[in-house]
C-alpha cells in the first residue's frame, strides 16, 4: 500500500471559484500536498493522460473538457492516499456520491466531476510523473 495519490482540480471547478474550497477540504481530511501546480492542459496532453478511456463514447468531450480551461494539479500524502482520497471525492457521477463529498458537493454532472483521483498506488505515480518532476516534490 502506498502513501501518495495524484489530484486534478478539474477546469470546471476552477471556473466556479471552488480551488480554495476544494483545496481546504483536502487538507482538512488530512492530505499533505507534496507537489502543486496551476497550470492547462492541451488537446494531446488530455488524450495522452486518458489514454486508458480512448474509444468509450465519451472520450472526445473528456479530452475537450480536460483541456478547456486552467487546473491544478497536485500530489497528495496520506496513509491509504489512493483509497481514502476517491472516498473523500466520491463517485464519478456526482448524483450517486455521498452528501459531504467534493463531488456531491462541487460537481454538476459525470462529464464535468471537479476532480480527478487515481484509481490504483501504480497509476498514482504514473500520474504524477506526467505533470511533475524530482525537484517539483516537497
Ligand atoms: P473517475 O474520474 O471517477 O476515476 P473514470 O476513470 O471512469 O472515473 O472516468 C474518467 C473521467 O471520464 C470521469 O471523471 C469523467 C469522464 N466520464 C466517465 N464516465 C463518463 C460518462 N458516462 N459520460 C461522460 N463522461 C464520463
Ligand atoms: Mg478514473
Amino acid at each position: 500500500m502506498s502513501n501518495i495519490t495524484f489530484t486534478m482540480i478539474k477546469p470546471d471547478a476552477v471556473r466556479a471559484g471552488n480551488i480554495g474550497a476544494i483545496l481546504q477540504q483536502i487538507t482538512d481530511a488530512g492530505f499533505a500536498i507534496k507537489a502543486m501546480k496551476f497550470t492547462q492542459l492541451s488537446m494531446d496532453e488530455a488524450k495522452k493522460f486518458y489514454e486508458v478511456h480512448a474509444g468509450r463514447p465519451f472520450y472526445g468531450e473528456l479530452v475537450e473538457f480536460m483541456s478547456s480551461g486552467p487546473i491544478v494539479a497536485a500530489v497528495l500524502e496520506k496513509e491509504n492516499a489512493v483509497a481514502d482520497f476517491r472516498e473523500l471525492i466520491g463517485n464519478t457521477n456526482p448524483a450517486d456520491a455521498k452528501i459531504g463529498t467534493i463531488r456531491q458537493k462541487y460537481a454538476n454532472s459525470v462529464g464535468e466531476n471537479a476532480v480527478h483521483g487515481s484509481d490504483s498506488d501504480e497509476n498514482a505515480l504514473i500520474e504524477a510523473n506526467f505533470h511533475f518532476s524530482g525537484r517539483d516534490f516537497f
